[in-house]
């Protein structure tokens, strides 16, 4: 056990601090109606954190299609989403999210978005609070997605802090598992079947105890 003091905190975005996940669900459920592939919002519970590609594979379930195929289900399934995202504003975001994010500068951690989306900048922009983060770590900086740690070691690199240093707060389980494969504290929020590998689980953003997490080591 490393005995590191935590100099950073790396938020998940969706799920952490908006709920945007309905969103998503609606526009694969419409991708997936007229594609005549069988999902619901239990199938959807899979997707969680999941890239848009890794995403739509999931929804293919192993059925071949050609790679234009491919890529105007995804083009149509963001589309559906960005029009959806049209009337989000900082009544969209979560309880104690904006708290947290500010107990933590004003303990003076830097403070990061790290988030599979590539359209976290537009939510954050949405939601108001882009002018709080150090550095916005999205979807279109890295080649590999969630559970692959390259997300999270990329904010690390751009904030200047030790991976050891991090701790990132994560609603889903491909995001604590890419958190612990970054050597970083994972904080869990949700329930324990999903996010239980984390080094502390929160039920909620609003229940998470930063001295607790300033607390725990690596
Ligand atoms: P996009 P997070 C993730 O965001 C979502 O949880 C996941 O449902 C979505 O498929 C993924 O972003 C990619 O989003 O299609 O907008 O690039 O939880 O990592 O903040
Ligand atoms: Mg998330």
């Amino acid at each position: 056990m490393a005995d590191t003091a935590i100099q950073a905190v790396i938020f998940d975005l969706d799920g952490v601090l908006t709920d945007t996940a309905e969103y998503h669900y609606l526009a694969w459920q419409e991708l997936a109606d007229a594609e005549g592939l069988p999902f619901d919002r239990r199938a959807n519970e899979a997707l969680r954190g999941v890239s848009r590609a890794d995403s739509l594979r999931l929804l293919l379930d192993g059925r071949e299609v050609a790679e234009d195929d491919f890529a105007r289900m995804m083009a149509s399934k963001n589309e559906r989403y960005v029009e959806l995202l049209a009337d989000m504003s900082p009544s969209d975001l979560l309880p104690g999210a904006v708290e947290l994010i500010d107990a933590c500068r004003d303990r003076g951690l830097a403070v990061a978005i790290g988030s599979s989306s590539k359209n976290a900048p537009r939510v954050i922009a949405a939601l108001g609070i882009a002018d709080r983060f150090d550095v916005v770590a999205d979807g279109t900086i890295v080649e590999v997605a969630k559970p692959a740690p390259d997300l999270f070691l990329a904010a690390a690199r751009d904030l200047g802090v030790d991976p050891e240093s991090c701790a990132v707060i994560e609603d889903a389980a491909a995001g604590v598992d890419a958190a612990l494969a970054a050597g970083m504290l994972a904080v869990g929020i949700g329930p324990h079947e999903r996010v239980g590998n984390g080094h502390l689980v929160f039920p909620t953003t609003a229940d998470v105890d930063l001295a607790a997490v300033l607390a725990a080591r690596v």
